[in-house]
């Protein structure tokens, strides 16, 4: 038998993707064995993962034989192929109208559908009945992932051409067991499905290298917790150990992730719905409040949301406000002054009818039931990981949420408890 050489198994590996790409391609546009095309795509895809990982993915990094370098050359591919798509997403007709309006509902309408302007995509009024599916947190979990398209029947919808798209609110890698397979199975999504998938950024999916080569991630990893729980621990340990991968992986990732979108806006008959990670910018944003007489006094366009110069009274960004922040729901203090403040029912009220928002979904919170609904039915907090062998978060009954056109928002839980 002929031991391949490494450089021949990353070249083996690109062959096969370009190939699941093709094949992928060919099967959407069969117009025989409808009923089975889904099925067709979904196993080619799980082959295609399953090929080169074992089912448990930290097994990888115990197996001192298990072979990176096959995976840093096709995540290197990967990301490269999503910041394209990412690029061509990026409408002038919408910049112009966020960086000129306040009231999206306004806009919405009229904007380039599925468009990004300023990391906002405008998912505008549409005379196709699209089914959106607003999925939270994964956290690395890449079997709770796999069990999400299977219960959206998500394989089947795109081969059949039935409108579906899916929205996932960031936090993609950290805390649970496959934080390379799950944006690994991500990304291939959204390069063989572009208009099926978007992506958001969440307060998990960043760092960035120092000077001094150490990184600096953007939140603090608790004592007790191992390491390699997190991505960028874990791949710059596999780094260190002269595994296969590069550092230049890493600096990939970090630089993908800085470029997610943070927004996403859906028209329905009842109003719009703004999707993101954490919740609002900062009331008052820090200043004195003598300044304005409501909170978002100080947003003038929708443009500002992601592009606003100053920091808060915490030394963050208005970026990191709609990562971190959390719907108040009793308890504990607003913590105004912290990076993770929480807002209360007033606030959401005052930023809602600032900029024409009807109701809000966000991830970011861990609840047992999956999901939890605040300030009287207009903030939707949905958690996407759980239950399975791959997730941090086991007891945590996993939840998608679907927008339909009229508005109506209904959650589905997608995980059989064992
Ligand atoms: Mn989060």
């Amino acid at each position: 038998m002929i031991k391949k050489s490494p450089t021949t198994k990353q070249q083996d590996i690109i062959s096969s993707l370009l190939l699941l790409i093709k094949q992928v391609k060919t099967l959407k546009v069969d117009s025989m064995y409808k009923a089975e095309k889904g099925t067709k795509i979904k196993y080619s895809i799980d082959a295609f993962i399953d090929a080169h990982w074992p089912i448990y993915h930290t097994e990888a990094l115990m197996n001192e034989s298990f072979d990176f370098s096959v995976i840093n050359k096709l995540h290197q591919h990967l990301i490269v192929e999503v910041m394209d798509i990412i690029k061509n997403e990026q409408s002038i007709a919408n910049q112009i109208l966020i960086e000129n309006n306040i009231d999206v509902k306004q806009i919405l309408p009229q904007a380039e559908d599925s468009k990004l302007a300023h990391g906002v995509y405008m998912f505008s009024k549409n005379d196709l009945d699209i089914e959106y599916i607003v999925i939270g947190d994964v956290h690395s979990d890449d079997q709770s992932v796999v069990k999400l398209l299977d219960a959206t029947d998500f394989y089947h919808k795109v081969a059949t051409d039935v409108k579906i798209k899916l929205i996932f609110m960031g936090d993609y890698v950290d805390r649970g067991k496959a934080h390379l397979k799950t944006l690994e199975r991500i990304l291939l999504l959204k390069i063989l499905f572009p208009e099926n998938i978007y992506l958001l950024r969440g307060n998990h999916d960043g760092g960035k290298f120092q000077e001094d080569g150490t990184i600096k991630l953007p939140y603090r990893i608790p004592d007790q917790d191992q390491l390699v729980d997190y991505f960028p621990k874990y791949l710059e340990q596999i780094i260190n150990d002269g595994r296969g991968i590069e550092i230049k992986l890493l600096e990939d990732y970090f630089m993908l992730f800085d470029h997610l979108p943070y927004i996403a806006f859906i028209w329905t008959e009842s109003g719009v719905v703004q999707c993101v990670h954490g919740g609002l910018p900062k009331p008052f944003f820090g200043r004195d409040h003598l300044d304005f007489t409501q909170p978002y006094d100080f947003i003038e366009t929708l443009s500002m949301l992601t592009c606003y110069p100053e920091l808060d009274n915490a030394g963050a960004t208005i970026l990191e406000n709609l990562m971190w922040s959390d719907p108040y729901n009793g308890g504990e203090d607003y913590k105004m002054a912290y990076k993770r403040f929480k807002f209360t029912h007033e606030h959401f009220n005052a930023y809602a009818e600032k900029i024409g928002i009807w109701k809000m979904l966000r991830g970011h919170e861990a609840r047992a039931e999956g999901f939890e609904i605040n300030h009287q039915g207009l903030v939707y907090t949905i958690f996407s990981s759980g239950d399975t062998l791959d997730s941090h978060y086991n007891g945590v009954d996993a939840c998608y949420a679907q927008v339909k056109q009229s508005g109506d928002i209904v959650i589905h839980h997608f995980i059989e408890s064992i």
